[in-house]
Protein backbone atom coordinates (compact mmCIF):
# COMPACT_ATOMS: atom_id res chain seq x y z
CA UNK A 1 0.00 0.00 0.00
CA UNK A 2 1.36 3.79 -1.17
CA UNK A 3 1.79 6.16 1.70
CA UNK A 4 1.54 3.76 4.50
CA UNK A 5 2.09 6.21 7.18
CA UNK A 6 0.75 9.74 8.08
CA UNK A 7 1.73 12.11 10.61
CA UNK A 8 -0.54 10.96 13.97
CA UNK A 9 -3.34 13.17 14.03
CA UNK A 10 -3.43 14.59 17.00
CA UNK A 11 -7.08 14.53 18.93
CA UNK A 12 -5.75 15.42 22.00
CA UNK A 13 -4.56 18.90 20.53
CA UNK A 14 -7.57 19.75 18.43
CA UNK A 15 -9.67 19.19 21.32
CA UNK A 16 -8.12 21.43 23.65
CA UNK A 17 -7.90 23.49 20.68
CA UNK A 18 -11.70 23.30 19.66
CA UNK A 19 -13.28 23.33 23.07
CA UNK A 20 -10.85 25.96 24.58
CA UNK A 21 -12.09 29.03 22.27
CA UNK A 22 -15.64 30.13 22.10
CA UNK A 23 -17.77 29.54 19.77
CA UNK A 24 -16.79 25.93 20.57
CA UNK A 25 -16.00 23.33 17.55
CA UNK A 26 -14.86 19.93 16.67
CA UNK A 27 -14.15 18.63 13.16
CA UNK A 28 -16.39 15.82 12.18
CA UNK A 29 -13.73 13.84 11.08
CA UNK A 30 -13.75 12.42 14.71
CA UNK A 31 -17.19 11.03 14.84
CA UNK A 32 -15.47 8.22 12.77
CA UNK A 33 -13.90 5.81 15.25
CA UNK A 34 -14.81 2.15 14.81
CA UNK A 35 -18.31 3.22 17.10
CA UNK A 36 -19.15 6.10 15.39
CA UNK A 37 -18.36 4.11 11.72
CA UNK A 38 -20.66 1.77 12.86
CA UNK A 39 -23.51 4.65 14.03
CA UNK A 40 -22.82 6.23 10.77
CA UNK A 41 -23.75 2.73 8.98
CA UNK A 42 -26.73 2.29 10.65
CA UNK A 43 -27.89 6.66 9.63
CA UNK A 44 -27.71 5.31 6.00
CA UNK A 45 -30.20 2.62 6.56
CA UNK A 46 -33.05 5.02 8.31
CA UNK A 47 -35.91 6.32 6.70
CA UNK A 48 -35.55 9.80 7.44
CA UNK A 49 -31.96 9.86 5.62
CA UNK A 50 -32.58 9.63 2.26
CA UNK A 51 -28.86 10.54 0.85
CA UNK A 52 -27.73 6.96 1.11
CA UNK A 53 -30.24 5.09 -0.68
CA UNK A 54 -31.22 8.44 -2.97
CA UNK A 55 -27.29 8.29 -4.57
CA UNK A 56 -27.49 4.46 -4.34
CA UNK A 57 -30.35 4.69 -7.10
CA UNK A 58 -28.94 7.34 -9.39
CA UNK A 59 -25.52 5.58 -9.42
CA UNK A 60 -27.75 2.38 -10.60
CA UNK A 61 -30.17 3.96 -12.64
CA UNK A 62 -27.60 6.33 -14.72
CA UNK A 63 -24.92 4.30 -14.73
CA UNK A 64 -24.66 4.41 -18.49
CA UNK A 65 -24.56 8.05 -19.06
CA UNK A 66 -21.73 8.27 -15.67
CA UNK A 67 -19.57 5.41 -18.04
CA UNK A 68 -19.55 7.55 -20.61
CA UNK A 69 -16.61 9.29 -19.08
CA UNK A 70 -14.45 7.15 -18.03
CA UNK A 71 -12.21 5.90 -20.69
CA UNK A 72 -10.86 2.65 -21.34
CA UNK A 73 -8.52 1.83 -18.82
CA UNK A 74 -8.79 4.18 -16.38
CA UNK A 75 -8.11 3.94 -12.58
CA UNK A 76 -10.86 4.62 -10.32
CA UNK A 77 -9.32 7.09 -7.64
CA UNK A 78 -12.53 7.02 -4.69
CA UNK A 79 -11.80 9.29 -1.97
CA UNK A 80 -12.63 8.05 1.42
CA UNK A 81 -13.03 4.69 0.58
CA UNK A 82 -16.03 2.25 1.15
CA UNK A 83 -16.14 -1.48 0.62
CA UNK A 84 -19.64 0.16 -0.41
CA UNK A 85 -22.59 -0.22 -2.72
CA UNK A 86 -21.69 2.73 -4.55
CA UNK A 87 -18.30 1.49 -5.59
CA UNK A 88 -19.18 -2.06 -6.72
CA UNK A 89 -22.06 -0.22 -8.84
CA UNK A 90 -19.40 1.57 -10.50
CA UNK A 91 -17.01 -0.96 -10.78
CA UNK A 92 -20.12 -3.71 -12.08
CA UNK A 93 -21.42 -1.07 -14.74
CA UNK A 94 -18.64 0.68 -15.99
CA UNK A 95 -16.13 -1.60 -18.37
CA UNK A 96 -12.66 -1.25 -18.55
CA UNK A 97 -11.88 0.26 -15.19
CA UNK A 98 -8.49 -1.39 -14.81
CA UNK A 99 -7.20 0.12 -11.37
CA UNK A 100 -9.33 0.86 -7.83
CA UNK A 101 -7.51 3.49 -5.78
CA UNK A 102 -9.33 4.26 -2.71
CA UNK A 103 -7.71 6.78 -0.68
CA UNK A 104 -8.75 7.03 3.36
CA UNK A 105 -6.93 7.94 6.50
CA UNK A 106 -7.21 4.33 7.92
CA UNK A 107 -4.65 2.14 6.50
CA UNK A 108 -6.93 -1.01 8.48
CA UNK A 109 -10.13 0.10 6.45
CA UNK A 110 -8.06 0.49 3.39
CA UNK A 111 -6.64 -2.83 3.64
CA UNK A 112 -10.17 -4.69 4.46
CA UNK A 113 -11.50 -2.92 1.70
CA UNK A 114 -9.07 -3.97 -1.02
CA UNK A 115 -8.90 -7.97 0.04
CA UNK A 116 -13.14 -7.66 0.28
CA UNK A 117 -12.63 -5.87 -3.46
CA UNK A 118 -10.41 -8.04 -4.89
CA UNK A 119 -11.85 -11.63 -4.20
CA UNK A 120 -15.29 -10.32 -6.13
CA UNK A 121 -13.27 -8.03 -9.23
CA UNK A 122 -9.86 -10.67 -9.95
CA UNK A 123 -8.88 -8.70 -12.80
CA UNK A 124 -9.08 -4.66 -11.28
CA UNK A 125 -5.74 -3.76 -9.84
CA UNK A 126 -6.28 -2.51 -6.48
CA UNK A 127 -4.26 -0.15 -5.25
CA UNK A 128 -5.15 1.34 -1.50
CA UNK A 129 -3.49 4.58 -0.72
CA UNK A 130 -3.14 6.08 2.93
CA UNK A 131 -3.93 9.69 2.83
CA UNK A 132 -6.19 12.62 4.42
CA UNK A 133 -7.56 13.81 1.22
CA UNK A 134 -9.32 16.63 3.27
CA UNK A 135 -6.09 18.27 3.58
CA UNK A 136 -3.02 18.41 1.31
CA UNK A 137 -1.81 15.25 -0.40
CA UNK A 138 1.55 15.01 -1.67
CA UNK A 139 2.74 13.31 -3.93
CA UNK A 140 -0.52 13.18 -6.22
CA UNK A 141 -2.25 10.12 -6.32
CA UNK A 142 -2.68 9.76 -9.55
CA UNK A 143 -1.62 7.28 -11.82
CA UNK A 144 0.76 8.49 -14.43
CA UNK A 145 0.51 5.51 -17.04
CA UNK A 146 -3.36 5.95 -17.54
CA UNK A 147 -6.41 7.87 -17.58
CA UNK A 148 -7.64 8.95 -13.96
CA UNK A 149 -11.34 9.41 -12.97
CA UNK A 150 -11.99 10.82 -9.31
CA UNK A 151 -15.21 9.38 -7.43
CA UNK A 152 -16.06 11.31 -4.39
CA UNK A 153 -19.67 9.92 -3.27
CA UNK A 154 -22.00 11.23 0.05
CA UNK A 155 -22.14 14.44 -0.36
CA UNK A 156 -19.39 14.69 2.14
CA UNK A 157 -17.98 18.10 0.30
CA UNK A 158 -21.15 19.76 2.21
CA UNK A 159 -19.03 18.82 5.33
CA UNK A 160 -16.09 21.57 4.30
CA UNK A 161 -16.84 25.52 4.26
CA UNK A 162 -16.95 26.86 0.56
CA UNK A 163 -12.80 27.63 0.47
CA UNK A 164 -11.72 24.45 1.96
CA UNK A 165 -14.59 22.43 -1.02
CA UNK A 166 -13.08 24.80 -3.96
CA UNK A 167 -9.03 24.22 -2.22
CA UNK A 168 -10.12 20.96 -2.77
CA UNK A 169 -11.82 20.53 -6.36
CA UNK A 170 -8.29 22.79 -7.81
CA UNK A 171 -5.99 20.51 -5.90
CA UNK A 172 -7.64 17.54 -7.47
CA UNK A 173 -7.78 19.45 -10.89
CA UNK A 174 -3.81 19.97 -10.78
CA UNK A 175 -3.07 16.21 -10.36
CA UNK A 176 -1.94 14.78 -13.43
CA UNK A 177 -4.14 12.57 -15.68
CA UNK A 178 -7.23 13.31 -14.07
CA UNK A 179 -10.06 13.39 -16.95
CA UNK A 180 -12.98 13.59 -15.12
CA UNK A 181 -14.52 14.04 -11.46
CA UNK A 182 -17.86 12.09 -10.51
CA UNK A 183 -19.13 14.16 -7.28
CA UNK A 184 -22.09 13.72 -5.50
CA UNK A 185 -23.76 16.54 -3.91
CA UNK A 186 -27.00 16.84 -1.27
CA UNK A 187 -29.67 19.03 -2.84
CA UNK A 188 -31.28 21.88 -0.99
CA UNK A 189 -35.21 21.10 -0.20
CA UNK A 190 -37.59 21.97 2.38
CA UNK A 191 -36.63 21.94 6.62
CA UNK A 192 -39.11 19.48 7.12
CA UNK A 193 -36.90 16.99 4.79
CA UNK A 194 -33.93 17.65 5.75
CA UNK A 195 -34.05 18.39 9.60
CA UNK A 196 -35.80 14.80 10.43
CA UNK A 197 -32.50 13.64 8.27
CA UNK A 198 -30.34 14.45 10.69
CA UNK A 199 -32.52 14.20 13.80
CA UNK A 200 -34.24 10.66 13.28
CA UNK A 201 -36.78 9.29 15.25
CA UNK A 202 -35.08 6.30 16.67
CA UNK A 203 -32.49 9.00 17.91
CA UNK A 204 -29.29 6.94 15.95
CA UNK A 205 -28.21 10.66 14.79
CA UNK A 206 -28.37 11.81 18.10
CA UNK A 207 -25.56 8.72 19.11
CA UNK A 208 -23.65 9.33 16.47
CA UNK A 209 -23.06 13.35 17.72
CA UNK A 210 -23.21 12.48 21.45
CA UNK A 211 -20.48 9.41 20.30
CA UNK A 212 -17.81 12.11 20.03
CA UNK A 213 -18.06 12.65 23.79
CA UNK A 214 -17.76 9.29 24.83
CA UNK A 215 -14.45 8.92 22.48
CA UNK A 216 -12.88 11.62 24.39
CA UNK A 217 -13.91 9.74 27.27
CA UNK A 218 -12.17 6.37 25.95
CA UNK A 219 -9.10 8.56 24.29
CA UNK A 220 -8.35 11.40 25.96
CA UNK A 221 -9.34 10.07 29.24
CA UNK A 222 -12.29 12.57 29.21
CA UNK A 223 -15.00 13.15 31.94
CA UNK A 224 -18.18 14.14 29.86
CA UNK A 225 -21.54 13.30 31.25
CA UNK A 226 -23.27 12.32 28.33
CA UNK A 227 -26.40 12.71 29.64
CA UNK A 228 -25.87 16.48 30.60
CA UNK A 229 -25.27 17.06 26.08
CA UNK A 230 -28.24 16.66 24.10
CA UNK A 231 -27.42 16.49 20.08
CA UNK A 232 -29.26 19.69 18.00
CA UNK A 233 -29.64 19.54 14.16
CA UNK A 234 -30.76 22.54 12.60
CA UNK A 235 -31.14 24.37 9.22
CA UNK A 236 -28.89 27.34 8.65
CA UNK A 237 -30.59 28.75 6.04
CA UNK A 238 -27.99 31.62 4.95
CA UNK A 239 -25.41 29.35 4.34
CA UNK A 240 -27.14 26.59 3.16
CA UNK A 241 -26.36 24.18 5.53
CA UNK A 242 -27.46 21.46 8.18
CA UNK A 243 -25.20 22.42 11.29
CA UNK A 244 -25.29 19.16 14.00
CA UNK A 245 -24.30 21.35 17.50
CA UNK A 246 -23.68 19.23 21.48
CA UNK A 247 -25.87 21.30 23.83
CA UNK A 248 -25.05 21.31 27.29
CA UNK A 249 -28.02 21.22 29.41
CA UNK A 250 -26.21 22.97 32.92
CA UNK A 251 -23.39 25.12 34.13
CA UNK A 252 -20.82 22.43 34.11
CA UNK A 253 -16.97 22.13 33.89
CA UNK A 254 -15.23 19.07 31.69
CA UNK A 255 -12.06 17.50 32.29
CA UNK A 256 -9.92 16.64 29.05
CA UNK A 257 -6.26 15.36 29.60
CA UNK A 258 -6.33 17.53 33.19
CA UNK A 259 -7.49 20.53 31.42
CA UNK A 260 -11.20 22.07 32.77
CA UNK A 261 -13.34 23.18 30.22
CA UNK A 262 -16.26 25.35 31.56
CA UNK A 263 -19.95 25.18 29.66
CA UNK A 264 -22.58 27.03 30.61
CA UNK A 265 -26.27 26.37 30.61
CA UNK A 266 -27.08 25.92 27.01
CA UNK A 267 -23.82 26.00 25.43
CA UNK A 268 -22.93 24.13 22.01
CA UNK A 269 -19.94 22.65 20.61
CA UNK A 270 -20.52 22.67 17.06
CA UNK A 271 -19.56 19.17 15.51
CA UNK A 272 -20.44 19.29 11.60
CA UNK A 273 -21.69 21.38 9.03
CA UNK A 274 -23.32 19.23 6.13
CA UNK A 275 -23.81 22.04 3.24
CA UNK A 276 -26.75 21.49 0.94
CA UNK A 277 -26.59 22.67 -3.16
CA UNK A 278 -28.46 24.05 -5.99
CA UNK A 279 -27.39 23.00 -10.01
CA UNK A 280 -26.71 26.73 -9.96
CA UNK A 281 -24.24 27.00 -6.45
CA UNK A 282 -22.49 23.42 -7.90
CA UNK A 283 -21.96 25.03 -10.93
CA UNK A 284 -19.92 28.04 -9.30
CA UNK A 285 -18.32 26.30 -7.24
CA UNK A 286 -16.84 24.20 -9.92
CA UNK A 287 -16.21 26.83 -12.30
CA UNK A 288 -14.45 28.57 -9.38
CA UNK A 289 -12.02 25.47 -9.15
CA UNK A 290 -11.32 25.15 -12.87
CA UNK A 291 -14.08 22.75 -13.97
CA UNK A 292 -16.76 22.44 -15.52
CA UNK A 293 -19.90 20.45 -15.01
CA UNK A 294 -20.23 17.92 -18.30
CA UNK A 295 -23.47 15.97 -16.95
CA UNK A 296 -25.81 16.94 -13.82
CA UNK A 297 -27.83 13.63 -12.96
CA UNK A 298 -30.50 13.85 -10.25
CA UNK A 299 -33.50 11.15 -9.04
CA UNK A 300 -36.96 11.87 -9.79
CA UNK A 301 -37.42 14.15 -6.72
CA UNK A 302 -34.47 16.05 -7.16
CA UNK A 303 -33.19 15.47 -3.49
CA UNK A 304 -29.73 14.49 -4.69
CA UNK A 305 -27.36 14.84 -7.48
CA UNK A 306 -24.57 13.40 -9.23
CA UNK A 307 -21.90 16.23 -10.45
CA UNK A 308 -19.55 14.88 -13.50
CA UNK A 309 -17.17 17.41 -13.65
CA UNK A 310 -14.27 17.75 -16.30
CA UNK A 311 -11.38 20.29 -16.58
CA UNK A 312 -12.37 23.40 -17.85
CA UNK A 313 -10.69 25.16 -20.93
C1 LIG B 1 -20.98 11.49 5.60
C2 LIG B 1 -20.76 13.85 5.74
C3 LIG B 1 -22.11 12.90 4.05
O1 LIG B 1 -23.38 15.10 6.09
O2 LIG B 1 -24.99 13.70 5.67
C4 LIG B 1 -24.97 11.99 8.57
C5 LIG B 1 -22.61 12.69 7.79
N1 LIG B 1 -23.93 13.42 9.77
N2 LIG B 1 -25.76 12.31 9.60
C6 LIG B 1 -23.84 13.95 6.02
C7 LIG B 1 -23.82 12.69 8.68
C8 LIG B 1 -25.12 13.17 10.34
C9 LIG B 1 -22.91 12.76 6.33
N3 LIG B 1 -21.70 12.75 5.46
Amino acid sequence: MDGATLPNCDFLSEALAGLGTAPKSMSPKWFYDEQGSHLFEQITKLPEYYPTRTETAILRDQIDTLAGYVPEGAALIELGSGASVKTRLLLDGIGGISTYRPLDISAQFLQDTAEALQTDYPDIEMRPMVADFMTDIAPAPTLSDRPNVVFFPGSTIGNLTPDQAITLLSRVRDWPGVTAFILGADLVKPADVLVPAYDDAAGVTGAFNLNMLARMNRELNADFDLGAFEHVALWNMGCSRIEMHLRSTCDQTVTIGGRAITFKAGETIHTENSRKFTPLTLRDMARQAGWRIAELVTDPDNLFAEAVLIPAK
